[in-house]
């Protein structure tokens, strides 16, 4: 396979070349730094909005009629939906396809489910990589759903420009108890199914709660949808839309920017050299060790730390 046309493809607007290139960074193809190198340039265009909440709050509902808005006002659309809590995707992607029914035929709108299988090297990372992707391929929007549980999925939430944490009238006994990141990481909330009884009363109390947040510039709104008949989804739209020109405006985009770059250095700084050592130990290298090893002569930690002090050993590995 040649990796370089691949890429080549992908940029060109070939969507299963795009969805080639997703499964090997998924499984931490070898040549993942490779494939995310020949972007970059392409970067930096898309704008990233992050979906999550309790189970059934109605977020691939939302995502699809979110989808639907973007469309209409003729932005191409990336769709990532993590589910961290299936080991395959199956039942997700099936699920979705019902639900976000009306974008499949649509060549602008490209969805990709994603579990805890493409998980080599953190499913937050493997997303961002994966949104990097569809960034390339030249999606304005790319929108990620993922239900917000547990601690991993919060970590997928830092990769959102937006996050938009979904509600529902029925959790309203459960705010208080709701995990303070939920209430830390939104920066816009939804309550869907205002058609049910007591959404006015949650988001009286969500929005009461959010005075009390600290000193941010950005005040949090409290949206009202009912994502099945798509009201208040336009609303919902508007406000992504001021959160986007607040952030530009306070400069927020930069500095993650910088902080990303710097982590995502030494992230693949760390996987090239790991995976470089394991090529040359394959061909040969450290044969030397090795034999004292057997031998008994030295042990693996003062073996290790030997090899790093004198270092020329991992330096002609490296290069090989
Ligand atoms: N009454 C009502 N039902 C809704 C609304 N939005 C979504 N639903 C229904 O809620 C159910 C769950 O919707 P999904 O969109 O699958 O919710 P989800 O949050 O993506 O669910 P998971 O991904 O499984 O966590 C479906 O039966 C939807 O039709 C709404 O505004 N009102
Ligand atoms: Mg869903």
């Amino acid at each position: 396979m040649n990796v370089e046309r691949l890429v080549d493809q992908m940029l060109t607007g070939d969507r299963r070349a795009l969805a080639r290139l997703i499964t090997l960074v998924e499984n931490g193809h070898p040549a993942t730094n490779f494939i995310l190198s020949r972007i970059q340039g392409r970067c930096g265009q898309a704008y990233v909005v992050g979906f999550t909440g309790p189970p059934g709050a109605g977020k691939s509902t939302l995502v699809d009629r979110f989808t639907g808005s973007l469309r209409a006002r003729g932005y191409s659309v990336g769709i990532v939906a993590v589910d961290p809590s299936s080991p395959f995707s199956g039942g997700a992607v099936l699920g979705d396809r019902i639900r976000m029914q009306a974008h499949y035929l649509d060549e602008s709108v490209f969805i990709r489910s994603m579990s805890t299988r493409g998980s080599h090297g953190g499913l937050a990372r493997t997303t961002r990589q994966i949104v990097e992707l569809l960034d390339a391929f030249g999606k304005s929007f790319v929108l990620i759903e993922t239900v917000g549980v547990g601690q991993t999925e919060l970590d997928v939430m830092r990769i959102a420009d937006t996050t938009v944490v979904v509600l529902v009238p029925e959790a309203g006994d459960t705010i208080q108890t709701m995990k303070a990141g939920l209430l830390e990481i939104a920066d816009i909330f939804v309550v869907n199914k205002a058609d049910r009884e007591g959404a006015a009363r949650i988001k009286a109390e969500l929005e009461a709660m959010l005075q009390l947040r600290p000193g941010e510039s950005w005040s949090v709104p409290v949206v009202l949808t009912r994502a099945v008949s798509g009201e208040g989804v336009e609303t919902l739209l508007e406000k992504v839309l001021e959160h986007r020109a607040w952030r530009e405006k306070a400069g927020v985009q930069a500095r993650q920017n910088a902080a990303v770059r710097q982590e995502e250095f030494l992230r693949a700084l760390e996987e090239e050299i790991a995976r470089r050592l394991a090529s040359a130990v394959e061909r040969g290298a450290f044969a030397d060790v090795f034999d004292r090893l057997r031998q008994g002569t030295v042990d693996p930690y003062r073996a290790a730390l030997e090899v790093v002090e004198r270092g020329d050993a991992i330096v002609d590995a490296l290069r090989a």
